[in-house]
């Protein structure tokens, strides 16, 4: 069995499903990439949309199947962004941690010096607290573990320190940071690398990990560069161990998604799947993911639309090997 089936409503979220009436988001070209939560009885997501002026806008969807989604008629505005003293280009790739009665938001945001992890707070998804944008002078992807460690905040996130050619700034080695404060983070050490030459040439981390009896089960998306020609992107597992998260148990070999069908092969960008929010159903009571419980992921497609597959805990774990 594969461990993540797509779902036959593919894709879950166009531009035909934007509300109309926002002036930011009239005729917008594309909507992808979003971070997803569970809240309450509500599957949450938080869209990247792109307008024709590749002006960039996240706008929050809420579903209570999972699967159909009505997007609400605001855009979500993190108050101070515009007062940082740098100039932000983009906001994007959120992904949404819950923690301690409250959701974190990590994102990526273009600037003059390049990509920084910004994080913001809210309970409501209406008002958000900007906590500020991270130093790390160029770095994406990151994601919040749900837990605290002693006081400490964890992430996984990517420093860019790869350059392909005539293409922003990329990666191949995901690294876990902690924080005091969400804003100063250090990194501890790598914790992956990129397999050159196999699908997961470059990589990053997608929806932030998942807490399972047998460890941090992460989805991570790998890049397999082609002769200068477009990348291709896939989504992998990892999987880390639960007390000390630096330490890899193991990756899947090879991808558990690709792009295979057209909304994924053709669009603003081709060849692309990028999981960035995973929904678990079931936690017992010690607050770990059910192996059979079902998962849900959410991906971009292409750059243009959003999409859903699903899978089980135990099933994603089962493509995980040994190191
Ligand atoms: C990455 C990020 C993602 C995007 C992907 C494919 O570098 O910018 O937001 O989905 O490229 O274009």
């Amino acid at each position: 069995m594969r461990p993540l089936v797509r779902s036959s409503d593919n894709p879950i979220i166009t531009t035909m499903d934007l509300p109309r009436g926002l002036p930011d988001l009239v005729d917008s070209s594309s909507v992808f990439n979003p971070g997803a939560v569970r809240w309450g009885d509500r599957y949450m997501l938080m869209l990247r949309v792109q307008t024709r002026g590749r002006r960039t806008h996240l706008v929050m969807a809420e579903s209570k199947n999972g699967r159909e989604f009505s997007v609400w008629p605001e855009i979500v505005r993190l108050p101070g962004l515009d007062r940082l003293g740098e100039k932000i280009y983009h906001v994007y790739d959120p992904r949404i941690t819950p923690l301690d009665d409250e959701f974190l938001v990590m994102f990526a945001a273009d600037t003059e010096t390049g990509c920084k992890l910004g994080t913001a707070r809210t309970t409501d998804f209406r008002n958000f607290e900007l906590v500020g944008l991270g130093d790390h002078p160029d770095i994406r992807n990151g994601v919040i573990l749900p837990r605290r460690f002693g006081d400490r905040y964890l992430r996984y996130d990517r420093p860019n320190r790869v350059a392909d050619a005539g293409a922003p700034g990329t990666g191949d080695e995901i690294v876990l940071s902690e924080s005091h404060d969400l804003l100063e983070w250090r990194p501890l050490g790598p914790v992956m690398r990129g397999r050159p030459r196999y699908w997961d040439e470059r990589i990053g981390a997608g929806p932030p990990p998942v807490r399972t009896r047998r460890g941090w089960l992460l989805l991570y998306h790998g890049i397999a560069t082609h002769f200068g020609s477009v990348s291709i992107y896939q989504a992998g597992v990892a999987l880390f161990d639960l007390d000390d998260p630096l330490q890899l148990i193991g990756r899947s070999r090879d991808n558990v998604l690709e792009p295979r069908k057209m909304y994924e092969l053709v669009g603003q960008v081709p060849n692309v799947v990028f999981p960035s929010g995973m929904i678990v159903d079931d936690f017992d009571s010690d607050g770990f993911a059910c192996e059979d419980s079902l998962v849900r992921v959410y991906y971009g497609a292409a750059d243009t639309s959003v999409c859903l597959a699903t899978g089980t805990i135990g099933g994603l774990l089962s493509a995980v090997e040994d190191r």
